[in-house]
Formats: structure tokens, C-alpha cells, sequence
């Protein structure tokens, strides 16, 4: 039984297929197939098709929901998931696959209702199905079709019969369409979108584009209708704008003016339903009114330059794979929108069609991307990489088509990208040709064209902040990537995005302001798209039963490329990162600019004033609200700022003040309540005032045994018990759980960074130094009258690099007990450090898990390259959500400049140091060292203990997972620190 002819062949279907055209909404019968079929999955590809006959029992096989994906949801018993980014999981043998080939037979019956027209045709639609599958109706074969993420339609009207049917589908999980789909995510094979029977009326509206523009203050409408002669008259209707329009003959068919029409723009997605109707049907498509253009450098719609503060968003959920749910895709776009978020890349395939309805109507610019990469030969130099193959060309035009024709009524969509990672070539220069010829009002986007050959816009991934800047910069002749100076010079005359930026991976990325700043400066530059939106664990569980986010290794691939799958700005659960803040914070529509006794407020939105925002303030005294109001403002046209005076009167004698001012939603939208705040700022007002400097004592002595000192308990110079609470501690921690940047050994690093070597990870060489396993010998004990001091030399094994750490414990005369630690490394320490802090250790009490309550930054961790979203306040938190479960654990919950923590029975001060540097504070149930060890959260172990690291100071998070190191003025170098706190007992 060999394999059948199409598994070796690169075309993209045979027999019955029909044109793509676009996806609206029509009154012609329609009758979803969705729901239970049967199913039976064979190992290889080599079986007979017997099952295609009406006669054949399928009474053995097993119950399969469609939409879905066969390897998800039965534990494995039709296979697994499988993860890989760049890599094929089959060997690179085009267009040819392995025999071993799992194949999924799929069976139904379905009854066509009485009502169904005896006149017209009958199509049968597939809206995804992974990879290729080959389709019979009561027996007789129907057609072959590939493109997973693409729709397709067979005309079925001799086949399918009044009453009863039976429909055969056979998928195979690979085929030469694999070889064009490698994208970085799971491998998910199986009829995972919707399959639908639709009746065509002859004389219906087959299609219909309505080209739209909006130009001089007014709209305008070019409708493109395919109908035969027998749909005529016919008449498009705009209800809302009393527009009708009526042709007698596709002849007639013209463009109109559309002027009292207001425009579509993702900050103002108004939209409009038109109704098109012929003789045998009525077609409705929601549209909108927009132009886009490029003129010269600049990206422009309805004539105003646009930035993308975008995101990356593949389909993807944690139990249904890539199978859409509407629910679950609503809330996905409404949270981008809470977040700040205006734009969307549909990485790297067109999304389910109806999420491009959900993007028209809560508004973003959609980068609509088709279903291509080729990623696997760019190992081997691109050679027979199919996109410079002739014999691929039909299947690399095919895929456009369907991509531009299925969506090409949204307004939303402002691009076409002629896919990802795809190497350049012939085939690619021939897609964008296409698109041209076909809708030369839209650009195309391609990030592999990189000498700009055939594409609009100028785009490029995870470049670092100099080259970004370079690239915007008039008269800069820096380099560019692959590019001659004529080519260079080129790209500068085209608008530029970051179509991938800030590699989102675990705790990270950092540096997203200073992107932010160079796009707010160079107006060649438009914003870009972080990678990604989401993670794309899959929720699984051991085999005790624990639940977990499973990512590449945990099906038991045979190749796979780990946790680079989990690089969401969301975690699989949906909960957003600590990062997606950061991105709100520093993308905020408002910016607020503090200068003398007023704050001027620039509305960064490029359509929309704040008539739908209410700007207030308030005043805090320690992070205790004293006093706030609204400022009453008129609306702040786009672009404009308004400056008001800063209410004064209120800064406290003692303590620290602040103004904080924020703009947030007046009235309910559909994507946030009233209230949700889009924008913030803080202004220190606290007075300044010298602080007081304590003596140091003298006469020290040896000492060892007990000592007590206010609420302190020492033995032989350790602390044991604050207030009546065991403690252990201070002890020198350098090690951070590596986060996966600092894992990572990307070598995007500019000349400026000289902190890590090129392709070593930061994790590599702190393994390397040893710093995660610092042993200790304790030097001298000394007291003196109300004090006591410790001396440390710490140091790895094997090494000749040490620390000194000198601890002086000192009882002050109000009773509180003041210490101050000098961290003094050995001259000559290599790499960064990821942190110099203390560690005390505080075994649980007994009871249940602390509260903990702070003054300092919050309410989230932040990082030097990565506190926009922080703000200083006083914040309570479980222990439990002080840090971050990503999906491989790793440092988390550091929050900066810290003032005052309370747990338990004692208070903790920090004061700042000669520079006036604050430490960090982070509580954690787990060393680092532990979950350095785990890959996944489950596998930490129990703890009875809290954690408190008390850091002087931490290294940045950068993106190197995929993208540059950590900025400079970021990195931790080796150097002296010293950490001051005070402790009392507020009960005592
Ligand atoms: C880039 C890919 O385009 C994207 O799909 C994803 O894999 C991302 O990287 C990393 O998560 S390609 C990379 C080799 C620059």
C-alpha cells in the first residue's frame, strides 16, 4: 500500500476546490457539520481508503469532536503535542515525509433539511485543517487540499443528495504543505476550525469586496461585486447614513461618495453594516471608512502617522490548542485593549475569520499575516529552502489568495504579510506582486525582504535600541542588515516596524521604554509588535495527577526546543505578566510631564481626544491618601496637552508625599469598565530634609556567646530571633534563579555591550564563577556597648575570588535596632552579578502564610530595566502572589526601593545608601538555588520557610532569550554595596 501521489507533490489541493472569496455574513442556507464524528487514527499514511465507501463499518471507531485537535484532550491516545521552533520534525527531504505519517480518519452523517434549494450549487467549506486532508461525499472522492490556517471550498452540488449523507475526511498530521508551515508552535494536527455545507443561490452575490477610503473629511465606497447577471438589480443599503444604492448591471457597479460617514481608526473603530442585496441573496458586511498610505518614510492612515504598539498573537489555549472559541478570543482582545495595546500581527496565519470581526469592533491595526515559514533550511544556508523553488510557486500564490480574499472587507487590516521566516526568494517577490495587482491599497509586509526587493515597509526583528535608532536616523550610514549602502539607503526611504520585539520570555523583557523613546523621537520609525501575546502551554499532568502548563520535552517528542514556546506578555492561565504592565506603562495614551507647580497632560492618541477620560489626582503621606480631587478639563483634542496647576498644600513635614494623577475610563466601553485607568504618573513632593547620622561605637571586643539587643537575639554573632520570631541571618546571597534571559545566548549584542561574552549565557557563567554555591567562614565577632559586628569572607569553591562582608548591629536610643552591611568584593570578579543582597530566613510560625505589608514600589516586581509600571504606594499582598509562577520558575518578585516592610511581629526600615540608592525587597517560599532546579512549578519542592532577600541592588532583565543583553547602564557589575535597615517591633 504505498503512500498516496499527493504526499510527495507541492501543489496545493486537486479536484473540486473553488476560489477563495471573502467571509461574510449571507441568508443563503447554510448547515454546520461541527459537532461528533467518528473517528480511527492509523500510525502511517499506508492504508487503504476503504473507509471512503458507504458500506464500510466504522461502529469501532472512537467519538471525535470537530473543531478540535485529535492529539489534545484523551490523554494520549491519539498521540501528543509536539513542540518545535525552527526545527522540522521530519527529515528535510522535500517535498517529500515519512511513511510514518499519523493519519486521522474522520466519519459522518448529516441529514440536508427538506428546505435545502433544489436550484444553485452546494459548497462544502473547511475553515483549517492541519495539514492535508483528502475529502469523499457518500463515496465519491471530493478533492485534496493543504494549508492548514487557509479556507477552503469544494463544489460539492453533484455529490451531496436530498436526506441522508456521508462524509469521509482523511488528514495526514504531514505532507509537503508541512513544509511551509514550520512555524514556532506546537504541532497540532486534525479538523480544528469549523466545516460547514453552504448552498450558492445562481443568482446570489458570490462575493463582494467593499473597498473603502476616507480622504478630504469624507468617505467613500468602491464596491467590487461578483455575481452572474441573473443577481441584478442590485442594491447596497447603509441604514444608518440613509445610503442606497441600486445597479441594474455589473457595468453600473462604481465607486460613491459616502459623506456624512465618520472615519474608522483603531482608536475610533466606528463601524457601519451594509447590506448588499441581489435577487437571490442578502450578503452583510460590517465596514469601516479609512485610507492607509505610505508617503515617503511615513505610515499613514486618513492621513495621520501611525505607531503600532502591537502584539504578536498566535491562536492558542491551553486545552483546545489552536481551536477557536469566540469567549475566550473576545476577552484576549479586550485585555490588549486594558493593556494599552493597538495593534495586532496575526503571527504568522490567518486567525479564525471571526476574530478579525472582534478586531474591527474594539479597534486595531492588524498586521494579517499568511500561512508561511520555512524556518528549518536556514540551517542549511536556505539551500532548497521552496520559497526560490519554481516548483513552489503555484502553492506560495495559492496561500496568498485565500489569505487576501478570505479577509479583505476588515478595516482593521491595514497589511498583508506575506508570512514568516521564510527565507527570500522568487516565490515571495511573486506573492507580494500578487497582492499589488490585487489590492494596491493595503502594503505588504515581509521581515525576510531584507534589502526591501518587493515589500512597502521596511521590517525587522528583535534589533537592538542602537540599530533601531540607526535606522531612523536621517543621514546615518550605519549598516544594515544584509544590505549594500544603496540598499540601506533604500530601507531609509520606507516607514520601519519592529515587527518582533522584546522577547517576552519568563520574567522579562526589559528595556521596552527605550524603544518606546527612540519611535517617539524618529518619525521613520512606527512602533512594532512584542513576541507574544501569550504562552502556549498546554495544560497537562503528571502522573500523580498534578496539574501543569506542559511546553516542549513533556509529550515525549523526540526533538523539541524546551520552554521557548512559553514567550506570552499573558501566562497560559491568562494571567498577565508583570511585563504586559510594564508595556501599559510606558505605551500609555497620556503623558504627564511635572514641571515647577503644574502638570502638563499630552494626549499621545493620534484620532481621539479624552472626552472618554476622567483626569484626577491624589496625595499620599507613607503611602496613606490624604488628599485628592478631579481636575475639570475640556477634552484634549489628539495630540494636543493641556496644562493644569498642582494642588499644593499638602506636603507633610515628616515622611515622604506624593502627587499621583492618572487618567482613567469615564464610561463603560466594551472592553473595560468605567474607572480602569489607562494612564499614571507619580511627583515626589516630599520635603527635603538632611538625615540624622548615628556615631559609630568603639572599644569593640571579641566576643561569641549570647547577646541580646532591643528585639535581636544573637548567638556567636548569628541572629536567631526578632520579637520573639526566629530568624536566620543576614547571609551574602549573589545568585538569582537564572530568568530565561539570563539563560539565554543570543549574540544580537551591540559594540556597547561588553558585559557578557558572545553566545554564553549570563547563567552559563555565573554557574561557571560559582555564585550560586558561596560557602562562608565567619572571620571575628566583636561587641561593644549596645552593638555588635560580624566579619565574613565568602567565597565559591575552587576559587580565588571572595567577598568581605562586615554586618554591625547597633541598638539606637529609641529603641530600634539599626544594621548596616558592607559588601566588599575581591578585586577582579568577571561577568555581571545577578544580585548583591542579604538573605534572612524566617521558618514558618506555626500559622498560616503572612500578609505582607510595604511602602516601596508596587503593586508588581520590578527590575532596573523594567519599573515603568511601578509606582511607590503602600501595598499589601499573600505571600503567594509576591511572585510569578512562570512557566519555567526563575527569578521573580524583586520590588525596588523598598521603605518599610512589615511581617509579622516586626517592621523593617530601609534607608537609602550615600547615593541615595534603596534596596529591593523579595519574599519567596524558595531559595534561588532551588528554583534554579525546577523546571516547572510543581516540581519545587515543600517549604516551611520564608525567604526575605533584602538586594542592594539586581541586574537588569533584558531579551536576550532571543534579542540583546541588558543595556549597560543596567547590568551589575561586581562592586562594594551597603545595605542599611532598621527593626522594631510596632506591638512592642
Ligand atoms: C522569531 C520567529 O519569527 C518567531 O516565530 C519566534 O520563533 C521568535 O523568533 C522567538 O520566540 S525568529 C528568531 C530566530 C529571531
Amino acid at each position: 500500500m504505498p503512500v498516496p501521489r499527493y504526499l510527495s507533490e507541492t501543489a496545493s489541493g486537486h479536484g473540486a476546490r473553488v476560489p477563495a472569496r471573502s467571509r461574510v455574513t449571507t441568508d443563503a442556507p447554510e448547515l454546520s457539520l461541527n459537532g461528533i464524528w467518528r473517528f480511527r487514527l492509523s500510525p502511517t499514511a499506508n492504508v487503504t481508503d476503504d473507509m471512503a465507501s458507504p458500506g464500510f463499518d466504522d461502529t469501532s471507531w472512537a467519538p471525535m469532536p470537530v473543531p478540535s485537535h485529535w492529539v489534545l484532550g484523551k490523554n494520549g491516545r491519539f498521540g501528543s503535542p509536539a513542540y518545535t521552533n525552527i526545527r522540522y520534525p521530519f527529515p528535510v527531504d522535500p517535498p517529500h515525509v515519512p511513511d510514518e505519517n499519523p493519519t486521522g480518519d474522520y466519519r459522518r452523517t448529516f441529514t440536508v433539511p427538506e428546505a435545502w434549494p433544489r436550484e444553485g450549487r452546494t459548497l462544502l467549506r473547511f475553515d483549517g485543517v492541519e495539514s492535508m486532508y483528502r475529502v469523499w461525499l457518500n463515496g465519491d472522492e471530493v478533492g485534496v487540499a493543504t494549508g492548514s490556517r487557509l479556507v477552503q471550498e469544494f463544489d460539492v452540488t453533484a455529490l451531496v443528495r436530498p436526506g441522508g449523507n456521508l462524509i469521509v475526511v482523511r488528514v495526514h498530521q504531514w505532507s509537503p504543505g508541512s513544509y511551509l508551515e514550520d512555524q514556532d508552535q506546537w504541532w497540532l494536527p486534525g479538523i480544528f476550525r469549523d466545516v460547514t455545507l453552504l448552498a450558492r443561490p445562481d443568482d446570489g452575490v458570490d462575493d463582494v469586496w467593499l473597498r473603502t477610503g476616507w480622504e478630504n473629511g469624507a468617505g467613500w465606497i468602491d464596491p467590487e461585486i461578483t455575481a452572474s447577471s441573473d443577481a441584478y438589480p442590485v442594491t447596497l443599503r447603509i441604514p444608518e447614513l440613509n445610503v442606497e444604492r441600486t445597479w441594474r448591471s455589473p457595468a453600473d457597479v462604481g465607486r460613491f461618495p459616502v459623506g456624512d460617514a465618520e472615519p474608522w481608526t483603531a482608536e475610533t473603530p466606528r463601524l457601519y453594516t451594509v447590506t448588499v442585496h441581489a435577487a437571490g441573496e442578502t450578503v452583510t458586511v460590517r465596514t469601516g471608512f479609512r485610507t492607509v498610505e505610505i508617503v515617503g518614510d511615513r505610515f499613514l492612515v486618513n492621513g495621520r502617522r501611525i505607531v503600532f504598539h502591537g502584539m504578536n498573537r498566535h491562536e492558542t489555549h491551553p486545552e483546545r490548542g489552536r481551536v477557536f472559541d469566540e469567549d475566550h478570543a473576545r476577552a484576549d482582545l479586550a485585555m490588549m485593549k486594558r493593556f494599552n495595546v493597538n495593534a495586532i500581527r496575526t503571527s504568522h496565519y490567518p486567525p479564525h475569520p471571526r476574530l478579525l470581526d472582534i478586531a474591527d469592533e474594539l479597534g486595531f491595526w492588524v498586521v494579517l499575516e499568511c500561512d508561511l515559514e520555512t524556518h528549518g533550511f536556514e540551517a542549511g544556508g536556505w539551500a532548497r529552502n521552496p520559497s526560490d523553488d519554481p516548483a513552489w510557486r503555484d502553492a506560495y500564490l495559492d496561500r496568498i489568495e485565500r489569505t487576501v480574499e478570505r479577509d479583505k472587507n476588515h478595516p482593521s487590516i491595514v497589511m498583508w504579510s506575506l508570512g514568516n521566516e521564510a527565507g527570500t526568494g522568487a516565490n515571495l517577490a511573486a506573492m507580494s506582486a500578487s497582492v499589488h495587482a490585487r489590492d494596491p491599497h493595503r502594503p505588504v509586509h515581509y521581515e525576510g525582504d531584507h534589502t526591501g526587493e518587493y515589500t512597502d515597509v521596511y521590517s525587522r526583528m528583535y534589533a537592538s535600541v542602537p540599530e533601531t535608532e540607526a535606522i531612523g536616523t536621517d543621514g546615518s550610514s550605519a549598516p544594515l542588515l544584509e544590505c549594500t549602502p544603496a540598499q540601506g539607503a533604500r530601507q531609509r526611504t520606507k516607514p520601519f516596524l519592529l515587527c518582533e520585539y522584546a522577547h517576552a520570555m519568563g520574567n522579562g523583557p526589559g528595556a521596552l521604554d527605550q524603544y518606546e523613546a527612540v519611535v517617539d523621537r524618529l518619525p521613520r520609525l512606527h512602533g512594532g509588535f512584542v513576541w507574544e501575546w501569550r504562552d502556549h502551554g498546554i495544560l497537562t499532568r503528571t502522573a500523580e495527577g498534578v496539574p501543569f502548563y506542559g511546553y516542549g520535552g513533556d509529550f515525549g517528542e523526540v526533538i523539541h526546543d524546551g520552554n521557548f514556546v512559553m514567550d506570552g506578555m499573558v501566562l497560559s492561565d491568562g494571567r498577565p505578566t508583570p511585563g504586559l504592565h510594564e508595556f501599559a506603562a510606558v505605551v500609555q495614551p497620556i503623558r504627564f510631564r511635572f514641571d515647577g507647580g503644574t502638570v502638563a497632560m499630552e494626549n499621545r492618541r493620534r484620532f481621539a481626544d479624552t472626552a472618554d477620560l476622567e483626569f484626577s489626582w491624589q496625595i499620599e503621606h507613607d503611602g496613606t491618601r490624604v488628599a485628592g480631587g478631579v481636575f475639570a478639563l475640556d477634552a484634549i483634542p489628539a495630540g494636543g496637552t493641556t496644562t493644569m496647576p498642582l494642588p499644593g498644600e499638602h506636603i507633610a513635614a515628616e515622611g515622604e508625599t506624593w502627587l499621583s494623577v492618572q487618567a482613567a475610563l469615564a464610561r463603560d466601553t466594551a472592553w473595560a469598565p468605567a474607572g480602569h485607568v489607562l494612564a499614571r504618573a507619580q511627583h515626589d513632593l516630599t520635603a527635603a530634609r538632611p538625615e540624622a547620622s548615628r556615631p559609630r561605637p568603639a572599644d569593640w571586643h571579641d566576643a561569641g556567646g549570647t547577646v541580646a539587643l532591643g528585639i535581636g537575639e544573637f548567638e556567636g554573632g548569628r541572629l536567631v530571633r526578632l520579637a520573639g520570631r526566629a530568624v536566620a541571618g543576614p547571609r551574602l546571597e549573589l545568585f538569582r534563579a537564572p530568568t530565561d534571559n539570563d539563560r539565554g545566548e543570543s549574540t544580537v549584542n551591540e559594540p556597547e555591550h561588553q558585559d557578557s561574552a558572545p553566545g554564553l549565557s549570563n547563567a552559563a557563567e555565573w554557574h561557571g564563577l560559582g555564585l550560586d554555591r558561596l560557602t562562608h567562614r565567619l572571620v571575628s565577632v566583636q561587641e561593644a556597648p549596645g552593638a555588635l559586628r560580624t566579619l565574613t569572607r565568602v567565597a565559591p569553591a575552587a576559587s580565588l575570588h571572595s567577598v568581605l562582608v562586615e554586618s554591625v548591629w547597633t541598638l539606637l536610643d529609641d529603641g530600634r535596632l539599626e544594621l548596616r552591611v558592607e559588601v566588599e568584593p575581591s578585586p577582579g570578579w568577571p561577568s555581571v552579578w545577578p544580585r548583591i543582597g542579604v538573605r534572612f530566613d524566617l521558618p514558618d510560625d506555626g500559622g498560616s502564610l503572612p500578609e505582607v505589608e510595604w511602602f516601596g514600589t508596587g503593586p508588581l516586581e520590578s527590575y532596573p530595566d523594567s519599573r515603568r509600571a511601578a509606582r511607590v504606594g503602600r501595598f499589601t499582598s499573600s505571600l503567594e502572589d509576591l511572585t510569578v509562577d512562570y512557566a519555567r520558575p526563575q527569578e521573580s518578585g524583586h520590588r525596588s526601593d523598598l521603605r518599610e516592610l512589615l511581617f509579622g511581629p516586626v517592621r523593617l526600615t530601609a534607608l537609602p545608601d550615600l547615593r541615595g540608592r534603596r534596596p529591593g525587597f523579595t519574599i519567596t517560599r524558595h531559595t534561588p538555588q532551588q528554583v534554579a532546579d525546577a523546571a516547572h512549578p510543581h516540581e519545587l519542592p515543600a517549604s516551611r520557610t520564608s525567604y526575605l532577600f533584602i538586594d542592594a541592588a539586581q541586574h537588569g532583565l533584558g531579551s536576550r532569550a532571543c534579542g540583546p543583553d541588558v543595556w549597560p547602564d543596567f547590568a551589575l557589575r561586581p562592586e562594594a554595596r551597603t545595605i542599611r535597615l532598621r527593626f522594631d517591633s510596632p506591638a512592642h
